[in-house]
């Protein structure tokens, strides 16, 4: 099976790769939805929301606060890595991550789309004049939560998007730019957030061949053309050696 799709992979193929926490996991990353996703008992869904943070920044910035100090101990692992390489090897080649965590970027891929921003940008809350749009903090820990906007005083903002808040409109064009391809892969994601979970089908309806990545089976594996069930920094390991070497067996 992956020597097929190893062949489907050519050098002149148009590939469009989406990406969630599952690539992130081999780094010691926690998951969202998976056995220590969860943050003190708190849903994603419950914390990552502008009503959470307008009701409560302390609350919402201790868990972003949290999540940036671990973040800071880790590295990409090898599917960052093989995605790295292919984002420098193909012409045709775009990545659309729902992680926010900055590790495909740090390994060195080129022009990722970070469809839900980053956990290292932050925003002035009052959209103060004195600001930027955003800009990069990489402060860890923060010595004050919630941490407040140098300009006006007021609070800032994790650079995310939260559930409620639409995509930005140049994110969401290239995105669909990139559903015009040869080969989409959905790595790691439990394919539950929308718009990111529309993205493959889109691609599909398009003429795409779509496969999927992940330890286990999601409601996108069977509407899909492949499903290679297993890690996904063994599975794009195992591929990379078949595309560099095709006599890997
Ligand atoms: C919007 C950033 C409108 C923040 C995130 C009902 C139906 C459909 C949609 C909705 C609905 N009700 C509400 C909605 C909309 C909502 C939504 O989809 N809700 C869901 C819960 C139903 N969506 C939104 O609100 C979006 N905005 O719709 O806006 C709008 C339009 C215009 C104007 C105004 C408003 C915005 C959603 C963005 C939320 N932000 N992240 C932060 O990080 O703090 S979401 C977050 O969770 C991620 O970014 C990701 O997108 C999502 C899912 O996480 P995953 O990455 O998939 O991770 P998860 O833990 O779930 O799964 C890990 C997977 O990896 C598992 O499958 C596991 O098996 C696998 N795995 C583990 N280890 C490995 C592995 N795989 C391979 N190898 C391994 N080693």
């Amino acid at each position: 099976m992956l020597v097929q799709l190893a062949r489907r992979l050519h050098p002149d193929a148009r590939i469009t790769v989406l990406t969630g926490a599952g690539v992130s996991a081999a780094s010691g990353v926690p998951t969202f939805r998976g056995p220590n996703g969860l943050w003190k008992n708190f849903r994603p869904e419950s914390l990552a929301t502008p009503e959470a943070f307008h009701r409560d920044p302390k609350l919402v910035w201790e868990w972003y606060d949290w999540r940036r100090q671990i973040l800071s101990t880790k590295k990409p692992n090898r599917a960052h890595e093989v995605l790295a390489a292919w984002s420098r090897r193909y012409r045709d080649f775009t990545l659309i991550t729902q992680n926010v965590d900055g590790l495909h970027e740090r390994a060195g891929t080129r022009n990722v789309i970070r469809f839900h921003g980053s956990i290292w940008e932050v925003l002035c809350s009052n959209n103060c004049s004195g600001s930027p749009a955003r800009w990069l903090d990489e402060t860890v820990p923060f010595p004050e939560i919630p941490p407040k906007c140098p300009h006006c005083g007021g609070l800032i903002r994790p650079g995310v998007v939260w559930f409620g808040e639409g995509i930005d409109p140049d994110v969401m064009r290239r995105s669909a730019d990139a559903l015009d391809c040869d080969i989409f892969l959905t790595v790691g994601t439990s394919a539950v957030v929308y718009p990111a979970a529309s993205l493959v089908h889109e691609a599909k309806a398009r003429g795409a061949y779509t496969v999927e990545v992940n330890v286990e089976s999601t409601p996108a594996s069977r509407l899909l053309d492949l499903a290679l069930q297993g890690p996904a920094e063994e599975i794009l390991h195992g591929l990379e050696c078949r595309i560099t070497r095709p006599s890997y067996t």
